[in-house]
């Protein structure tokens, strides 16, 4: 299969070397790390350990089989554009947030929901480090099944990608989007790895976020409980223990952050949402006294 990875940061790095295991894939991404891949090839370390020789390059191709969009939710309307130009019998996103809808909106393509759990971290131009094996959900990004899925499923496969073709993927990604809110803005503001959050102060600030997230879902028609919200938060902050969070990582970096795409969904909803109204405002006014919004 052709496939273009849009946004070969450290995910996009990630999945996309370990689909040239058995797939054509193009990274498309920033400087220097493209060049360094056309030089020397990608190499992956950590749990996983293997150098593969993607093609590299900061522009869309014309046409791809899939194209897998890995790039920061806010930079989603501008992948999506320049996607656009490009032929594609499929679209995956592997992004946090809700991204699908603008995706779908600039595509003619189907597009897939996806939620990768694998850990990447990039080391320096030209190496990614995989930092804990997971799996990919995907699927229709409205649920139920479909063939599209179905033949994007069995192409991560046979690239030795750990796969689950779901049929749920709506509440799915409302669940992530719960645990993202919970533990991403929280660890963010309070400058801690997600462990912190277990039988922390913050561990109840973390589950009210995820309850609220949880209300705003219900509100759209996802059957997702407060309960189970509330416990993908604790499980996902004891499995990832030592992380920091992607948003932590943006903050120390002094980044922009995904607060509008995770936080700001639940915080801008109609319902109140004492908790997210709260983060989303912090981590708002930290990007706006530095410009990055
Ligand atoms: O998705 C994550 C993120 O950091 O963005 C979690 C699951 C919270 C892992 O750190």
């Amino acid at each position: 299969m052709e496939i273009v990875v849009f946004g070969a940061g450290s995910l996009g790095s990630l999945i996309g070397g370990l689909l040239t295991r058995a797939h054509d894939v193009t990274l498309v991404g920033r400087e220097p790390h493209i060049s360094a891949v056309r030089k020397q090839g990608l190499r992956v370390t950590g749990e996983v350990e293997t150098t593969v020789h993607p093609d590299a390059r900061t522009e869309p191709l014309e046409s791809a089989d899939l194209a897998v969009v890995t790039v920061k939710a806010f930079d989603t309307a501008t992948a999506a554009r320049a996607l656009s130009d490009c032929a594609l019998d499929a679209c995956l996103s592997l992004q946090n947030g809700l991204c699908e809808a603008t995706l779908a909106e600039h595509l003619d393509a189907p597009v897939l929901a996806g939620i990768c759990t694998y850990g990447a971290r990039r080391r320096e131009p030209g190496v990614v480090a995989c930092t804990g094996v997971g799996t990919v959900a995907l699927g229709p990004r409205g649920g139920g099944q479909s063939d599209t899925a179905d033949r994007v499923g069995k192409a991560f496969d046979a690239a030795g990608i750990e796969i689950e073709v779901a049929t749920d993927m709506p509440r799915r990604l409302w669940e992530k989007l719960a645990v993202n809110a919970g533990i991403n803005a929280v660890t963010a503001l309070s400058r801690v790895e997600n462990g912190a959050l277990l039988d922390g102060p913050a561990e109840s600030v973390a589950h009210a976020a995820a309850r609220e997230t949880a209300r705003v879902a219900r509100a759209a028609g996802i059957d997702l409980s407060d309960e189970r919200a509330a416990a993908a938060v604790e499980r996902v902050a004891a499995a990832t223990a030592a992380n920091r969070s992607s948003m932590l990582q943006d903050v120390t970096a002094g980044r922009r952050t995904e607060v509008d795409a995770i936080v700001g969904v639940v915080a801008d909803a109609e319902q109140s949402t004492p908790v997210n109204e709260t983060t989303a405002a912090l981590l708002r006014t930290w990007e706006a006294e530095r410009s990055l919004r």
